[in-house]
Formats: structure tokens, sequence, C-alpha cells
């Protein structure tokens, strides 16, 4: 029978033969792609964030995870989208023009999928008119940007401003190791997280 919880902790252990072999098995028994999804790979990934969160797991914990759950979602990607499960928003990910650092927005991008969100990953080094040209390219979505450097900050600041003249309405949601809440109201981003975990919380008050 399927063992979505089975799922949910093998997710966590970072033990991706067993994810597969899981994942598998209940799409063979024609068990709902939605539910292996919300109840096995999601939950086993909020797991692993709110013990990120708490310090309790590290970024190599998070990464194996995240790698399982990579896994499972390579199994159920045609299923899911077959079944027209559609992902709960839209996020254009990137790291601001100058700074190439990508470790942490890569794990936000992984956390926010395992969020069920769908992400377009920019990458890094991403001057103002690729983001505006890629909200312009998938219609709503959240703009998420990642900044390591103090001397990139100010990036975040033209992305904004790009977006306001474009006349887009994609909220806007930053961090990185120097960004605080304070400058996200400073220069008018409606979202701030600073972890990864809580970068899901914030995408999904933004979407609500
Ligand atoms: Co760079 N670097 N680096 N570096 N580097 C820092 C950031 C630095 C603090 C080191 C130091 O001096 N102590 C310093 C910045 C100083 C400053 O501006 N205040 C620095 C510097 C100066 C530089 C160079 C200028 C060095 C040089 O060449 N002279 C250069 C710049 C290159 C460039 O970007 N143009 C440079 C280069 C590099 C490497 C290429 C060698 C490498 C990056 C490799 C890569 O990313 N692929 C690197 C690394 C690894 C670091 C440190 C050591 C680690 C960064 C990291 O990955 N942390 C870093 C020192 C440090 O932080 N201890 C440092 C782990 C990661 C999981 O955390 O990215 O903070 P972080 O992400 C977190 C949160 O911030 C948050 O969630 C993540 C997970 O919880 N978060 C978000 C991140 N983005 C988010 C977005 C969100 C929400 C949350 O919403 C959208």
């Amino acid at each position: 029978m399927a063992d979505l919880n089975g799922i949910s902790a093998a997710l966590q252990k970072g033990d991706r033969n067993t994810v597969t072999k899981l994942v598998q098995q209940a799409i063979d028994e024609k068990v709902s792609p939605k539910k292996i999804l919300e109840e096995g790979l999601i939950a086993g990934m909020a797991i692993i964030g709110a013990k990120f969160k708490k310090n309790e797991v590290y970024v190599p914990e998070v990464l194996i995870a995240a790698r399982a759950m990579h896994a499972g979602m390579n199994l159920l990607q045609p299923v899911l989208t077959s079944s027209g499960v559609q992902p709960i928003g839209k996020i254009v990910l990137g790291t601001v023009k100058g700074d190439l650092h990508d470790i942490g927005k890569n794990l936000v991008g992984m956390m926010l999928k395992g969020g069920g969100f769908q992400v377009i990953d920019l990458g890094t080094d991403v001057p103002a008119d690729k983001f505006v040209a890629s909200v312009k390219e998938n219609g709503k979505c959240v703009v998420a940007m990642s900044a390591l450097l103090t001397t990139t900050m100010p990036q975040m600041r033209d992305v904004v401003k790009a977006l306001k003249a474009a006349g887009l309405t994609a909220k806007v949601m930053i961090g990185g190791a120097p960004v605080t809440q304070n400058y996200a109201d400073e220069i008018g981003a409606e979202g701030y997280a600073a972890d990864a975990a809580s970068a899901v919380d914030v995408a999904k008050k933004l979407v609500a």
C-alpha cells in the first residue's frame, strides 16, 4: 500500500532511493499526484524547513533533502502535468546584478518548489531588465531577489523601480545576509525573509 508518511520520512533523511521507490509505488497504485505531492514530498520538506528555521538541521541536510525532493518530483512531474494540478503561484527568482553568490538563492528556490511554487530561476548576476522581461513573459508572479554583498543590495531598489516604470504590479520579496526588513520597507519591497524556510511563508502571503 502507498506509504505517503514513508515518502515524507525518507525525504527528511535525504534518502532519495527510498523516495524514488515509494513515489513510484504510489503512482503505480493510482494515488492522486496532488496527494503524493502534498502529503508526501511537501509535507517532508515543510518539516525540514521548520527544523532549519530552529537550527535543528543545517544547510547540508536541507540540500540532500532537496535532492531527494527533486528525485520524487522528476517522477511526479509528468503525472502532475497530465492531471492538471496547478502550482500555488509563480516565482521569478534571481541573484541581483553584480552578485555571483547562489547557494542561498538555490536553497530558497528549492524550498519554494518544495512549498508548491513554480520557480523560474534566472540565475546570478541578473540585471533589472531581465527581471522585468521575465515578469512580462510569465504574467502573475512574485519577484524574489537575493543579494549577498552590501555593494549589490542597491540593485534591488533598481529592480523595484524598473518594475514600476514598466507598469508591472508584481510583488517583490528580498533576502540575503546583508538584507533587512528595514531595507525592504525602504525600497518598497512587499516581502523580506531572513532564511529559506521563512521565504516560503512570505511567498505564500504574497500570493494569498
Ligand atoms: Co563571497 N562574500 N564574495 N563568495 N561569500 C560573503 C558574502 C562575505 C560576507 C564574506 C566576508 O567577507 N566575510 C563578503 C561580503 C561582504 C559584504 O558585502 N558585506 C563576500 C565577498 C566580499 C565576496 C567577494 C567580493 C570576494 C572578492 O572577490 N574579493 C566576491 C564577490 C563575487 C561576486 O559576487 N561578484 C565573493 C565571492 C564568493 C565566492 C564565489 C568565492 C563564493 C560564492 C559561491 C557561490 O555562491 N556559488 C562566496 C562565498 C561562498 C561566500 C560566503 C563564505 C558564504 C555565502 C553562502 O553561500 N552562505 C560568505 C560569508 C558568509 O556568509 N559567511 C561570503 C550560505 C548560504 C546558505 O547563506 O547566502 O546568506 P546565504 O542565504 C541564506 C539567507 O541569507 C537567506 O536564505 C538563505 C538560507 O537560509 N536568503 C534569502 C538568501 N537569499 C534570499 C532570498 C530571499 C529570502 C531569503 O527571498 C527572495
